[in-house]
């Protein structure tokens, strides 16, 4: 991670890297969704919450099963559990770091519901998901990776940040929580697939209505430090015999808290 990077990440509290994932690794994800479409379900929570500017009939869908499918379905996605050129990035966001839920997959079609925004120092009290910075380093619990799996360009929705909201110390207004003012404030993250996107769980962000044609995939990676845990004893109730075929490597991502 750069002296750039890390200003960057610490005033906004996020970053876009480009061109970071293989397009053969995209491609065999999206082969695999296609796969396992039928499996992928409606989520019942209604994550736009009140909002007006959010809310619509078309659901968003959601997986975290991805890493468990089939071989070689599976592949890509543990691939990404682990993957080079977000390590050092990880290590000097989080020091030594574990995953903290499975990854998840989220599928919007033309017109889906967003998600309202969160984060910020009263939402997000909890140690376990708070961002410090002290004796020159940063500290950062929860740290989310996304990986696009399609086009977010201007106007598509999707992601979207409050850049330097991990740092916000007043509640969110109700107006700005639910997108229906203050958009000038909100940054729509636009991305390519074989991008990623860091950002601190703290970072002020949601989803914004997917207004584009296309579908929008996106998958999201979930990382914390290694005495904690978000997800009790991931290891151990995450699909078991899926975590017995890992690599060493991606088996260690998984320990749970020590
Ligand atoms: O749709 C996204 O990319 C962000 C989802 C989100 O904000 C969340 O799951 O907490």
């Amino acid at each position: 991670m750069t002296d750039d990077e890390k200003y960057f990440f610490d005033l906004n509290g996020y970053l876009v890297l480009r061109k970071v994932v293989d397009p053969d690794v995209i491609r065999c994800c999206n082969e695999a969704i296609d796969r396992y479409d039928d499996q992928i379900e409606v989520h019942e929570r209604r994550f736009e919450g009140e909002s007006k500017a959010l809310t619509s009939d078309v659901r968003q869908r959601w997986s975290d099963a991805m890493v468990a499918w089939q071989r070689p379905y599976c592949e890509p996605f543990r691939q990404l559990m682990v993957h080079p050129r977000l390590k050092p990035y990880l290590r000097q966001i989080i020091g030594d770091y574990q995953m903290a839920t499975r990854p998840r997959l989220i599928v919007m079609d033309k017109g889906c519901a967003g998600h309202y925004l969160h984060g910020g120092q009263l939402d997000r009290q909890s140690y376990s998901l708070t961002y410090h910075w002290k004796f020159g380093q940063i500290y950062n619990s929860l740290t989310l990776v996304e990986f696009p799996l399609a086009d977010e360009g201007p106007g598509d929705g999707g992601l979207a940040v409050v850049p330097g909201g991990h740092k916000a110390n007043y509640p969110i207004p109700e107006a700005l929580r639910h997108y229906e003012a203050f958009q000038d404030e909100v940054v729509e993250v636009n991305v390519r697939p074989g991008d990623a996107v860091i950002f601190a769980e703290a970072t002020i962000h949601g989803t914004l209505v997917w207004r584009a044609d296309h579908q929008r995939r996106t998958l999201l990676y979930s990382y914390c430090p290694r005495y904690q845990a978000r997800v009790a004893a991931i290891a151990a109730v995450s699909h078991p015999p899926y975590v017995q075929d890992l690599t060493p490597e991606q088996r260690a991502v998984l320990r749970p808290p020590h």
